[in-house]
């Protein structure tokens, strides 16, 4: 890997610095007095649009966007600001709306609750009196279920947690039936619920919540160390953030709600850098508890809107997080006072060996074989007991990899002896794990080729019995131009293979077609949910596999830019309800995919990480396989 010095002056797409965010927050405490008793829900770069990026790069003023509130009168506002100048160029109320939950608020409410005598009393007619093994870990709500007499402030409820020791699993011993609901803005304990049924007068089951070596059972096995080595380097270089790979180049952000984010993604093809994708990321996360006991319904969890994938990015470590040669980025977040704060090793970049490209074996010639390899670029997130790891990798053939791999620790609670629920699946003594599912929605800003594209699904028919088709052999693909936003939401479809191609309405490739990438969805599953269900209502994305919407710079967020607390998605469904066109035009892709995840013993007491994922293949965008000129590798003499 070649490291070229960083650009004396960020390039207009660079997330902000800790110095700028200072400098924001600075600004907003002198002109608009948000001090003390504010808190910053986000303060993110201001993208430039599409339009202005093919100006001059010196020519944008780097611009910040602020949402933050008053925790005194509960009033929330949305700021923009020059970031060079501080000046305040918009100030907007932002009545009836809940910024996002904040880390400061979790560990504030933390302490507050542990130190509460109506908790301490709870929790000691239960036997737990170490309060330093105690953990609460508060949740947000969905408006239709917050208790009619909180109705409008800022509230949440909470788990009660008991570690077995000092440093073992917090997640492992559920304080089933108790629940703190908590005002977030006062700080103050509303009501503890306090479930006094069968379940708790059974006790804390006894189980193996252990994951840590000295408190599993076993002792560790052997394994021999392998170990890879890349002694002249790697093949990727990066300038600042911009990254080049193997006909690859791509600018890599990263911003505190979607985490890493991928800009201007282009492959190089004899000389002429053609685009693919504007931009890449998650724009929202949901995961719905499909449960409906007292300690479970209310357990709907939106990562991105909610906690923010960046706020949750945790620092990656080599040998452990990444093997190889591995170049990291650090990202800088801020607390919800504003101050900057740095995750070191935020986003790891390297190169994988993915086995073999292609391969032929011919009696004459003998063997070809390629090996392909791939540049991985990722980030890991903890979002308290689970852990969410992103993979986007790029092929040499062209081919574009997105995966998600969930670990982490699995929600769990107990119940009366021989009564377990049938919600979800039992895991140790007297202790099940709900089922629930995480839908993620990728947000695909596809230029192919250049910005007019056109969708189209494509899907395979069989043709009937007839003369020309005798033995019922025929098989022909059948593509739909999406024409408008109602046409755009589109279904997984099993009996006709669907899949989704996106083509340039400009370019020509060799053999008359037009240039496009297919989106082949590998992660898809439907909703399974009752339409009236607070949890669909608020996520009516995830009604569908794709939606597709012609290009608005505003248009950022599938469930609406405040989901904590909400009571509808006044995102996606909202766009698209003018049905818009997006025939020929600019689009944006909304893939809802991830894991329906039937619990199971295996995922306890620690869940080895389950993956989804879907993938960007190129479908007439080069002339043939783009990979013909990758070398053979060295013979190497095995033992
Ligand atoms: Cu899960």
């Amino acid at each position: 890997m070649t490291t070229d010095q960083p650009a004396p002056r960020p390039h207009p797409l660079d997330p902000l610095t800790a110095a700028e965010i200072n400098r924001v927050a600075a600004a907003l405490l002198e002109q608009k007095g948000v001090g003390q008793r504010w808190r910053f829900g986000s303060i993110e770069l201001r993208e430039p649009a599409k339009g202005e990026l093919s100006g001059r790069p010196d020519d944008i003023v780097r611009t910040a966007e602020v949402v933050c509130w008053n925790t005194a009168d509960e009033q929330a506002y949305r700021a923009v600001v020059t970031v060079p100048d501080g000046a305040i160029t918009h100030w907007q109320h932002l009545p009836g709306v809940q910024p996002n939950m904040t880390v400061d608020e979790w560990h504030e409410c933390d302490e507050m609750l542990r130190e509460h005598p109506a908790l301490l009393s709870a929790l000691a007619n239960r036997g737990i009196t170490d309060m330093s093994l105690v953990l609460t870990d508060v949740w947000a709500y969905g408006a239709a279920l917050v208790p009619e007499r909180y109705r409008g402030r800022r509230i949440g409820w909470s788990d009660v947690w008991v570690r077995g020791s000092a440093d073992s699993n917090p997640y492992a011993h559920h304080v089933t039936g108790l629940h703190p609901v908590v005002d977030l803005n006062r700080m103050e304990l509303l009501e503890l619920e306090d479930d006094q049924s069968a379940v708790s007068s059974h006790g804390m089951p006894e189980v193996m919540g252990e994951y840590r070596p000295g408190l599993i059972p076993t002792p560790l096995r052997e394994v021999k160390p392998l170990q890879l080595s890349q002694p002249d380097g790697t093949s990727f270089s990066l300038h600042g953030r911009l990254v080049r790979w193997q006909n690859w180049e791509l600018r890599l952000g990263f911003n505190p709600r979607e985490g890493l984010i991928l800009h201007t993604v282009g492959f190089s093809d004899a000389g002429r850098l053609r685009p693919i994708a504007h931009r890449m990321s998650f724009a929202e996360m949901i995961v719905p508890y499909r449960d409906a006991t007292t300690d479970h319904y209310r357990r709907t969890a939106f990562d991105i809107g909610e906690w923010g994938l960046g706020f949750m990015t945790t620092s990656l470590e080599l040998g452990c997080d990444c093997l190889g040669e591995i170049s990291y980025l650090d990202a800088v977040v801020h607390d919800s006072h504003g101050r900057p704060r740095t995750i070191r090793n935020a986003v790891c970049i390297h190169e994988e060996d993915d086995g073999i490209l292609w391969k032929h074996v011919d009696e004459r010639a003998g063997a070809e074989v390629r090996r392909t390899r791939r540049l991985v670029i990722s980030f890991h997130v903890t979002v308290a007991n689970y852990e969410y790891l992103v993979y986007w990798r790029f092929y040499q053939d062209g081919n574009i990899e997105c995966e998600v791999r969930a670990t982490g620790i699995m929600v769990t609670s107990s119940f009366a002896p021989g009564q377990p629920p049938a919600t979800g699946m039992v895991v140790d003594q007297r202790t099940y794990a709900p089922y629930h599912q995480h839908f993620i929605v990728a947000r695909l800003d596809l230029d192919v080729d250049g910005e007019p594209n056109t969708v189209s699904s494509v899907e395979s028919v069989v043709l009937p019995v007839t003369e020309a088709n005798p033995h019922g052999l025929a098989m022909v693909t059948q593509e739909t131009p999406l024409r408008t936003e109602s046409d755009g939401r589109q279904d997984y479809s099993w009996e006709t293979q669907r899949s989704w191609k996106i083509a340039s309405t400009r370019s020509l490739n060799s053999t008359g077609g037009r240039p496009a990438y297919k989106l082949i969805p590998g992660g898809s599953f439907p909703a399974l949910i009752d339409e009236s269900s607070p949890a669909f209502q608020r996520a009516e994305v995830i009604g569908h596999a794709l939606w597709v919407t012609p290009y608005a710079p505003a248009e950022r967020w599938p469930c609406g830019e405040f989901p904590n607390l909400s009571a509808a998605d006044y995102g996606l469904p909202a766009w698209t309800a003018r049905d818009r066109p997006i025939e020929d035009t600019d689009i944006v892709l909304w893939h809802v995919f991830g894991l329906h995840h039937l619990t199971r013993p295996e995922d306890w007491p620690v869940m080895p990480a389950d993956r989804t994922s879907f993938w960007l293949k190129p479908w007439g965008f080069f002339d043939r396989n783009a990979a013909l000129d990758v070398p053979p590798s060295p013979h190497q003499h095995g033992r």
